[in-house]
């Protein structure tokens, strides 16, 4: 038995940022270390995302997690006894393999990412070392550049404007903490114009203010404005990051803006983020078009993909194959990377493995449904992903993170570098 066998797999119901359950997971090592971690949720899915199980029936609308616990406490817990936690590839193949199912629908996406993230944390303690540490393995980190939502939209806001977020990016702040302190300043002018124009209506799933505007173009300008008022300006030190999550409202190359009550195609849509391109200084655009229309993220990339970061979200899944597909023919130059789509904490780092050898800017991002785990912070810092996506600056799930990164930030003392503009894989322009 090695020092850091697992001697104790345990998994308990918790509840989410939407007051939903969901798997926590609890390991214990023979060496004494221990690990938690808790499974995010999505509202915006791609369709091949690793499945979270769900109970279904009437408690809790269906959302129950019954049945992954007690794969966690019983089947799970009975294959990881023993195990070395310091070798996650084992670990992580022990629990695809005993899945058995290619989109982890039999153990639960949420059981299997809950273990796996669980187990890491207690290799890391066991090593003594912060997890951001553990996962460096002594190569130089940089501090993430954050994507921060200021309004939200899409599945996060019932679908009030079609546009899922509206981020902000400072890659020009000197630091990981200039780059939160502009964003702050950006988010409270946001809300005291909300507020002006009698538009404050609380926020959104993520913390972003609820999008109460009568087009999309309203939040790019209402954005600006904000911006501006902040006295920091617009593509100098602010950039604009959009998440279209245009799978929600896209299929057969067929567009339904509900709020412009129109139906655009394919070239369409991308024709009219063109003249949002133009218009605003857009520094990253996320799932321009639907997830079945492969040609008009190419299309798209080819038109715009060397003047803004284009990320893959629900069309890659973190799924490391599909990111090596996607650059080999142009689809896009950036992933996203959310463990929970993925699995495991391996196939997550394959993915943004495939990503960093194409070029791609990386950024690891939480879901809409989150906790106070705070392990993307870490994983963000450790595996030098560049970027971390997070959603608002407001409620604790999401403070939890930037707050994390901070403290590692601090603990770095002269050797902390902040990515900034690095982290994005392309050059703008006014730079
Ligand atoms: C996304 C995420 C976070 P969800 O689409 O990128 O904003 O949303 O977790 O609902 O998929
Ligand atoms: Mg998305």
């Amino acid at each position: 038995m090695s020092d850091a066998s697992i001697i104790e797999v345990h998994g308990r119901r918790v509840w989410d940022s939407r007051g939903r359950p969901t798997v926590e997971v609890e390991v214990k090592l023979s060496n004494g270390a221990g690990g938690r971690a808790i499974a995010p949720a999505g509202a915006s899915t791609g369709s091949g995302e690793a499945l979270d199980l769900r109970d279904g029936g009437t408690a809790f609308g269906g959302l129950d997690v019954k049945n992954s616990l007690a794969k966690v406490n019983g089947e799970i817990a009975k294959a990881l006894e023993g195990l070395d936690a310091s070798d996650q590839t084992a670990i992580d193949a022990t629990l695809v393999e005993l899945d058995g199912t290619p989109n982890r629908g039999r153990l639960g996406g949420n059981a299997i990412v809950a273990t796996s993230l669980a187990v890491l944390h207690a290799a890391a303690a066991a090593s003594r070392q912060p997890l951001w540490s553990y996962l460096s393995e002594g190569r130089p980190v940089r501090l993430p550049l954050p994507e921060i939502q200021i309004f939200g939209g899409g599945a996060h806001a019932a679908r009030r404007v079609d546009v899922q977020d509206f981020m902000v990016m400072c890659p020009a702040a000197s630091s990981f903490t200039e780059a939160l302190e502009w964003t702050a300043e950006v988010y409270r002018a946001a809300g005291a114009l909300m507020k002006r124009a009698g538009k404050l209506q609380g926020v959104a799933d993520e913390g972003g203010y609820w999008p109460a505007f009568d087009c999309n173009e309203d939040a790019l300008d209402t954005l600006m404005e904000a911006i501006a008022e902040t006295g920091l300006q617009p593509g100098k030190h602010v950039g604009i990051s959009l998440d279209i999550a245009a799978s929600e409202f896209g299929r057969d190359g067929q567009y339904t803006l509900a709020l412009d009550s129109r139906t655009l195609d394919t070239d369409q849509m991308i024709s009219m983020l063109g003249r949002w391109l133009e218009t605003y200084p857009i520094y990253s655009i996320e799932d321009p078009v639907a997830e079945d229309d492969p040609e008009g993220f190419r299309n798209f990339t080819q038109a715009y993909g060397s003047r803004c970061q284009i990320i893959g979200d629900d069309f890659l899944v973190t799924d490391a194959a599909r990111v090596q597909a996607a650059a080999a023919n142009g689809s896009l130059n950036a992933v996203l990377i959310k463990p929970n789509q993925a699995g495991t904490v391996t196939e997550t780092l394959n993915a943004l493995k495939a990503g960093k050898a194409a070029g791609f800017g990386t950024i690891v991002s939480a879901r809409s449904g989150e906790s106070e785990d705070v392990s993307i912070a870490h994983l963000s810092i450790g595996w030098d992903a560049g970027q971390l996506k997070v959603g608002s600056f407001s409620r604790s799930e999401r403070m939890a993170k930037w707050n994390e990164v901070l403290r590692i930030e601090e603990s770095l003392g002269a050797r902390a570098q902040f990515s900034g503009w690095s982290a994005l894989p392309f050059t703008p322009a006014s730079k």
